[in-house]
């Protein structure tokens, strides 16, 4: 391995975060290994476009094969990569998913983050740690959430970021560990889960735009989100982890929409009442819902320098685009460039 470039090791490399990370840490020279899950099928399509022939001289994205249930594999791959950097992005990361399979949310999403942490201890590496936490900490608690509100979770998943959050504190506490916990709020991209509410909605558009189909079942259209591009949430991830001081930060917009102010503007975009279209399916409910997160992210504006330039309405359009360039496309994988203003 050429030891002079920065090497950095993801989890979750395969997800929307991990493919906009990996897509940056190689755009400044790193050396990237991500870990991705063995499936019958390939995984692979957000990063597919970055990877190149392992046997050519210069490849600099490696990827393995691992899980963070496997405590042992993060142990051998951590002494064998010996990164500078390791970003814990990996998780069952749907919220609604949570309450059906609780126990596997809190082995993966809550255990495995301190599954991960061990490994760097046992390794002794020096190096530094994120931990990708989630506004749904915040749950219940009233907006606008910065670093100092109290946590109120309201689902599985939210239960098992809590922990992550606080193991994560721990290790920086205990051992001295530069770990930093990112609390990012909803942030989203044409590379978005398709369940996720906003590509659900967005896909849907383009699909009703074409003629493809003619309704869209949804749950609760009342919740309160703060949604920002994912490409530009990616980049606070890293700045974190150059900043001197070990810190944790809320990342958000700091501007409220409803689902259904989703709605009409993806809609809208294409000239489209959302009305005529959506339906009520109770099924898209959860048993407790966290009814508005609005973040106030001042003290990644202050020490970070970072401020977002995309905010919901723009982001909406960028999704509906996309989307409908990938259906015209055959609607098979679309692999989006990232919009960069300034
Ligand atoms: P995705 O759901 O798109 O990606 C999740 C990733 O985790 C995938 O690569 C998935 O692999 C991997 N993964 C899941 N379970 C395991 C496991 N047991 N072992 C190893 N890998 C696993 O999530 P996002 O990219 O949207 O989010 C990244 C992280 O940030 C997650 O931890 C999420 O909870 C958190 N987060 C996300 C926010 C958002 O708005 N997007 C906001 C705040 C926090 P595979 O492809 O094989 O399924
Ligand atoms: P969230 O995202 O739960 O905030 O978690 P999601 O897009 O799933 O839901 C947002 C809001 O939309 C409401 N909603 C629906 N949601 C889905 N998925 N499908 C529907 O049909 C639907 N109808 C209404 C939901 O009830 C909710 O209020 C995301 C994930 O990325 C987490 O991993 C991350 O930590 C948080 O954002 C911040």
């Amino acid at each position: 391995m050429n030891e002079t470039k920065k090497r950095a090791f993801i989890t979750g490399i395969t997800g929307q975060d991990g493919s906009y990370l990996a897509e940056l840490l190689l755009s400044k020279g790193y050396e990237v290994h991500g870990l991705i899950r063995r499936a019958s099928t390939f995984n692979t399509a957000r990063i597919d476009h970055l990877f190149s022939d392992p046997h050519v001289e210069g490849n600099k994205l490696i990827l393995h094969y691992g899980d963070l249930t496997d405590g042992s594999r993060l142990v051998t791959l951590l002494g064998a990569i010996r990164p500078d950097e390791v970003y814990n992005l990996a998780a069952q990361s749907h919220v609604r998913v949570s309450f059906d399979e609780p126990e596997y949310t809190g082995d993966t999403t809550g255990l495995g983050t301190v599954r991960l942490l061990e490994a760097v201890r046992v390794t002794g590496l020096d190096c530094r740690f994120y931990q990708a936490s989630s506004s749904e900490m915040f749950g219940a608690t009233p907006p606008p959430q910065n670093e100092q509100t109290p946590f109120y979770p309201r689902s599985p998943y939210g239960v098992a970021k809590v922990y992550s959050y606080w193991i994560t504190k721990n290790y920086r506490e205990a051992y001295g560990l530069f770990a930093v916990n990112g609390i990012l709020f909803n942030h989203e991209s044409p590379r978005r889960g398709e369940t996720f509410v906003t590509r659900k909605i967005t896909r849907a558009v383009a699909r009703i735009a074409a003629g493809l189909e003619t309704e869209l079942y949804m749950g609760n259209l009342d919740s309160v989100r703060d949604w920002g591009y994912a490409p530009e949430y990616v980049e606070a991830m890293w700045l974190m982890l150059q900043h001197d001081e070990p810190l944790d930060y809320v990342v958000a917009t700091g501007a409220a929409y409803t689902v259904r102010d989703f709605l009409e503007l993806s809609f809208a975009h294409v000239g489209l009442e959302w009305e005529k279209y959506v339906k009520f399916d109770e099924r898209y409910l959860r048993p407790t819902e966290v009814d508005a997160l609005v973040g106030d992210a001042n003290l990644a504006r202050t020490k970070l320098n970072w401020v977002p330039q995309i905010k919901t309405p723009e982001l909406a359009q960028i999704m509906v685009d996309n989307d409908v360039r990938a259906l015209a496309a055959g609607g098979g994988v679309w692999v989006d460039k990232v919009v960069r203003h300034g």
